[in-house]
């Protein structure tokens, strides 16, 4: 049987290789967006850009072109028949913002489209799945819109300390409306102040809590679009939309005074059906509509809600519902000179919390612990008789003996009420109102609240989470998951100081600091834009703007460090997501800001000073050892200045960027010569924080920055290895010292325990970050345990421990670098991001004397990969059990991974998309 033997070979040899798998090619691109949003409808500007990522996991795959068509309908979704737009192939490697250059957008219409690439290799990928879109109505539409409402008396409530407030009451507004036939399309655009809750024939139209959202209202007033197709039925409709205060006219500030107005509370949309063959139909506010009080007595941010469920008016969202005694509507000016369409996502409940323990502290009190402070509300669940009222306080801590503890929210009262309709198992929470807690206390009960009586409800901001560290050292991450839980409880439309307190405003200093390590963790851009807008609204014709923004409470000009948030934050994010209609969009603002500080400055030194007393600005807040502000006032003038000069580069403003280059250059010379003592290498003030910010921003001469550093790492061990920073220093620290050969002192910093420290938190049970590194010691009069400054240690752990840093020269991830850099006891971390081309990993480990190190790279995008030589001097690379790099030199030739260099402390390789596997020994 001569033939057997080969054809079994043979076939033997035809599994294998059908086994084998082929290298995948370039899949259909994946997660289209359109200005960073999913299949959004409302989007804020008629020129959006597009984004998508390529599915290729090949080592070195790239985009080398495009296609993108755009068409009024999805059966048009075909390069031949696109009605709206077709790129035809593009030469470009941009697959992350990419500019909307077909016919001009329509507001209010669906549009679909997809996209295909070209790879390295200029092969062609499949087409993407279609996406839509749709672009907000032109406001002008809605500003005609009227805006109605129902005068009614006030409410009264109190504040923690009893004093008697009037606001608002809630009300609520109805109005019905015929559809001629079966809707096949129906948009709601629709707004409220305060604040609304709509819904249609007794549906709520979306999950959205707290919208329009917070801004300027003196300014502008956002829009919401929803989806209300398959709420609408043909004939009678009625929708109803549900008031409360919420930041318009609650009452904001220390003394609960401040508020955009008095009320009456007011609410506009408009409904635009589509039935076949193009008919439409369009419903708004008006004349008919009809008003009563609501169920919800009071409501405030800070004092909570009121809900007497007995006065509920079942089925007053639904058509047919009889309102003879509900009053005409008014029709009342609108809140703000502008309406225009939202732009950050909106706060949605986000997840449940369950009750981890619940205490009877006496008679008719319970605390129930949901285990984690957070932002939100609780859901009750109760069962009783008619008019039983049930009270519910918030405590961020609890008193040594069990006991809730709120002095520290000072005076905000914090407390909600639920009065029973009697009508079986009830379930309420409230509207109009949120609360930063861990702890409930329950009293006014029927019976013994089990832990399923109540429930957290996490509300916040619905960011996308696009960071997680994770390491084998409890303390980072317990960092790591404070970080998460600080930015959630404090993204509450806008980013705020704090979410329990009279305060809860949008303190620019704090995002500021925390801007880097808050872009590691979650999408920021459309809502850093809506906060950006904010300040933007609120700046002085003189140039200068608030410290807080939406600006209210607090008077400018903004102090330094606070105000340059108009600068440093867009620098942020442009680092971060390489958005440059970021810069665009601020860049007249930040100008501003700096020519007024300019017009205030004496002799290129910047310093805010107060008439009445000596005092220079906030300073380094918060220090345990205070810093001097008058310096502080000109570094960040210095760095105002420099990144309006490096965006004038890159928005090819060369003349402005010659202008601030040299004011820079001016401001160095000058703070220098004021602020520092060459012959100690000591800036004024001699404390760690005097001397990282003229580091850190580039205004100490280069040949002066080590020994300027090595006075801060002098400082940190005479404090025993503590650091004594504020919310300006504490950022930089653990950077700098890694940065300049102190990275062993950087990790001592992190995982120290005694006070002032992040270890100390950590070890007291924090689960969020304190206002203050001894909150525990100090008095309530401002000590919030739910403030975000500190988290800025989370720049150093994903950019210098797992060690990813965006490239700024290639902003947003196009570029980045990998410099895991292991320390101390610390013997694996790893850190996933998701960037704008896709995820991005990072994991080592270190084994006995190996070293290992996962990286996975986006498609089309490049890494530096420092791998770190741990002191060994003859060291090996191996990259997937292949040989790179023997004892004193690279072995040449491995595609995808080029060889830049080495020193005594790293390989620099240079490598492509893919995922790569390093071993060092
Ligand atoms: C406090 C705020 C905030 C800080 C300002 C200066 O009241 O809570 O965190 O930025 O002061």
């Amino acid at each position: 049987m001569k033939a057997t033997l080969p054809l079994l070979l043979l076939l033997a040899m035809i599994a294998s290789y059908g086994c084998k798998q082929e290298p995948a090619g370039s899949l259909a691109p994946q997660s289209l967006t359109i200005e960073y949003l999913h299949n959004p409808i409302g989007v804020a500007t008629a020129t959006p850009r597009l984004s998508w990522q390529l599915s290729d996991s090949r080592r070195g795959a790239a985009q080398t072109g495009f296609q993108v068509v755009v068409a009024r309908t999805e059966d048009l979704l075909t390069p031949e028949k696109a009605d709206v737009w077709n790129s035809d192939r593009q030469e470009s490697d941009q697959s992350h913002l990419v500019d909307y250059a077909g016919k001009p957008l329509e507001g209010g219409l669906t549009y679909w489209w997809k996209v295909r690439t070209w790879d390295q290799d200029g092969k062609p990928s499949p087409w993407s799945e279609a996406a839509s879109f749709e672009v907000a109505i032109a406001a002008e539409i809605l500003q005609k819109v009227p805006w109605v409402g129902i005068d009614v008396p006030k409410a009264a409530t109190t504040n923690r300390l009893g004093d008697t407030l009037r606001v608002p009451r809630s009300v609520m507004l109805r109005g019905e409306f015929s559809c001629k036939e079966k809707p096949l399309r129906a948009r709601a655009y629709v707004s409220g102040a305060g604040g609304y809750a709509l819904s249609i024939n007794g549906q709520k139209v979306s999950g959205d809590v707290f919208s329009p959202g917070w801004t300027d209202y003196h300014q502008r007033i956002h829009f919401q679009t929803y989806d209300v197709t398959s709420l609408l039925k043909m004939g009678k409709n009625a929708a109803g939309a549900l008031l409360g205060n919420l930041w318009w006219s609650s009452g904001l500030g220390w003394d609960g005074s401040k508020v955009y107005s008095e009320g009456p509370l007011r609410f506009m949309a408009m409904i635009v059906v589509e039935y076949a063959q193009g008919k439409t139909d369009t419903f708004r506010t008006g004349p008919s509509w009809t008003g009563a009080l609501s169920p919800i007595v009071e409501n405030t941010l800070y004092h909570g809600e009121v809900y007497d469920a007995r006065l509920e008016q079942a089925g007053w969202d639904k058509a047919g519902f009889d309102a003879k005694s509900w009053t005409p509507v008014a029709t009342l000016e609108a809140p703000s000179p502008a309406i225009t369409p939202a732009l950050a996502p909106p706060v949605l409940e986000t997840e449940v919390l369950a009750v981890v323990s619940i205490k009877e502290m006496g008679k008719d009190t319970f605390i129930a612990d949901l285990g984690q402070n957070f932002s939100g509300v609780v859901r009750l669940k109760v069962k009783g008789s008619a008019g039983t009222r049930v009270q519910l306080r918030f405590g961020e801590i609890v008193q040594p003996d069990g006991r809730l503890y709120t002095e520290n929210l000072r005076t905000a009262r914090a407390t909600d009420a639920y009065i029973l309709k009697g009508a079986g198992e009830e379930v309420w929470a409230p509207n109009f109102t949120y609360h930063g807690f861990r702890y409930v206390e329950i009293t006014g009960y029927p019976g013994t609240p089990t832990k399923e009586a109540v429930s957290g409800i996490v509300l916040n901001s619905n960011l996308p989470q696009t960071g997680v560290f994770a390491s084998d050292n409890k303390i980072l991450n317990q960092l790591e998951h404070n970080i998460g839980w600080g930015f959630r409880s404090n993204f509450m439309s806008i980013p705020t100081d704090c979410p329990q307190r009279d305060e809860r405003l949008g303190w620019m200093g704090d995002i500021q600091a925390v801007g880097p390590t808050a872009c590691y963790q979650w999408e920021m851009l459309p809502f850093m834009n809506q906060y950006l807008q904010a300040i933007r609204d609120g700046q002085d014709k003189s140039g200068y703007v608030y410290d807080v923004n939406p600006a209210i409470v607090v008077d400018g000009p903004a102090k330094p460090g606070w105000g340059d948030a108009i600068a440093i934050l867009p620098w942020t994010l442009y680092r971060f997501y390489g958005d440059k209609q970021v810069l665009a969009d601020n860049y007249t603002a930040i100008k501003s800001w700096v020519e007024y500080m300019s017009s205030q400055s004496k002799g290129d030194l910047y310093y805010w000073k107060n008439k009445e007393n000596n005092w220079f600005g906030y300073g380094d807040w918060i220090a345990t050892e205070p810093s001097p502000g008058k310096p502080i006032g000109a570094a960040y003038y210095f760095r105002s200045a420099q990144i309006l000069a490096k965006m004038a580069e890159l928005l090819g403003r060369t003349d402005d960027a010659r202008k601030y280059d040299s004011l820079t250059v001016r401001i160095a010379q000058a703070f220098n010569a004021a602020y520092f003592d060459k012959t100690t290498s000591q800036y004024e003030g001699k404390t760690q924080t005097a001397n990282l910010l003229p580091v850190a921003f580039g205004i100490s001469p280069p040949d002066d920055a080590p020994a300027v550093m090595r006075n801060v790492v002098k400082n940190v061990l005479d404090h025993e290895v503590h650091l004594t920073t504020g919310f300006l220093g504490t950022g930089m620290l653990l950077p700098m010292l890694s940065d300049f050969g102190e990275h062993d002192l950087a990790w001592q910093l992190s995982q120290q325990t005694t006070a002032p420290s992040w270890g100390y938190m950590v070890d007291q049970g924090a689960t969020t970050f304190w206002e203050l590194w001894d909150s525990d010691k100090k008095g309530p009069a401002m000590n919030s345990r739910n403030h975000y400054a500190m988290a800025a240690i989370g720049e150093w752990m994903y950019g210098y421990l797992a060690g990813i840093q965006p490239d700024g020269n290639h902003p947003g991830f196009k570029q980045f670098l990998v410099a895991p850099r292991p320390v101390g006891k610390l013997r694996s971390a790893r850190a996933k991001l998701t960037t704008p081309y896709g995820q991005l990993a990072v994991q080592w480990e270190v084994l006995g004397k190996e070293f290992s190190l996962h990286v996975l790279v986006p498609p089309n995008t490049k890494a530096t990969v420092l791998i770190p030589l741990l002191k060994k001097t003859t060291p090996s690379l191996l990259e997937s059990e292949e040989f790179i790099y023997k004892d004193e030199g690279p072995l040449p030739e491995h595609p995808h991974i080029r060889f830049l260099g080495r020193d005594e402390d790293v390989i620099a390789l240079e490598v492509d998309a893919g995922d790569y596997h390093f071993q060092l020994f």
